[in-house]
């Protein structure tokens, strides 16, 4: 993985804050449920872009529409594509941008980005507000693994190997950031999902 430390200073970070804010006006944030199981994820999702991935009872997949507004989801505002551009380097742009919320209590378990076709292309993710616990590990759930803290700019680059490989969120470390008011964390995770 490649690691941005403050990629986005405060102002660049609270303009995007501002951004996300008037996504979820329009595409609220909803709590996903497993495969299978069906049981609630601890994170709250949303997104924006001409695909947004979702977790439901059936699987994981990509859909152009909210699961409980059925609208189209909002536009990846001009200065995300600015910063994957700036940040990956690819000439082609991302197709779905993943709004991750994070209570206090959120995790994410160790996983891998697999339903994209587009396997080459990198993965961009973008931290807000309250640190997180991420853990990085390799090709397979058994791979070692190393911890780093992503603070609230902090961008990360999945690429080449590390594009498939496993990885997580252990926890967020509560009252670590002031950016929102509410306390916890944003993320968004930009992929292209079809082959550029
Ligand atoms: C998170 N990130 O930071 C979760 N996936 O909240 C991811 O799952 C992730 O950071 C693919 C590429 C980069 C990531
Ligand atoms: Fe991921």
């Amino acid at each position: 993985m490649r690691l941005l430390p403050g990629f986005l200073d405060g102002d660049a970070q609270r303009a995007l804050l501002a951004r996300i804010r008037a996504l979820l006006a329009e595409a609220p944030l909803y709590s996903p449920v497993m495969p299978r199981s069906g049981k609630p994820l601890s994170v709250r999702m949303s997104n924006c872009g001409p695909l947004g991935w979702l977790s439901e009872i059936g699987g994981y997949r990509y859909s152009g529409t909210h699961p409980l507004t059925g609208a189209p989801w909002p536009a990846i505002p001009a200065p995300v594509l600015d910063l994957w551009s700036r940040a990956t380097g690819v000439a082609y742009p991302p197709e779905a941008c993943l709004i991750n919320y994070y209570g206090p209590d959120a995790r994410l378990g160790l996983h891998r980005d697999e339903d994209e076709d587009a396997k080459g292309a990198p993965i961009l993710s973008i931290s807000l507000g309250d640190t997180a616990l991420f853990r990085m590990g390799g090709p397979t759930r058994k791979s070692p693994t190393r911890s780093v803290h992503l603070t609230s700019g902090d961008c990360v680059v999945l690429e080449g190997p590390s594009r498939d490989w496993f990885h997580g969120v252990d926890r967020i470390l509560p009252g670590t950031s002031r950016l929102l008011p509410e306390g916890g964390r944003f993320n968004l995770t930009l992929r292209r999902v079809t082959q550029p």
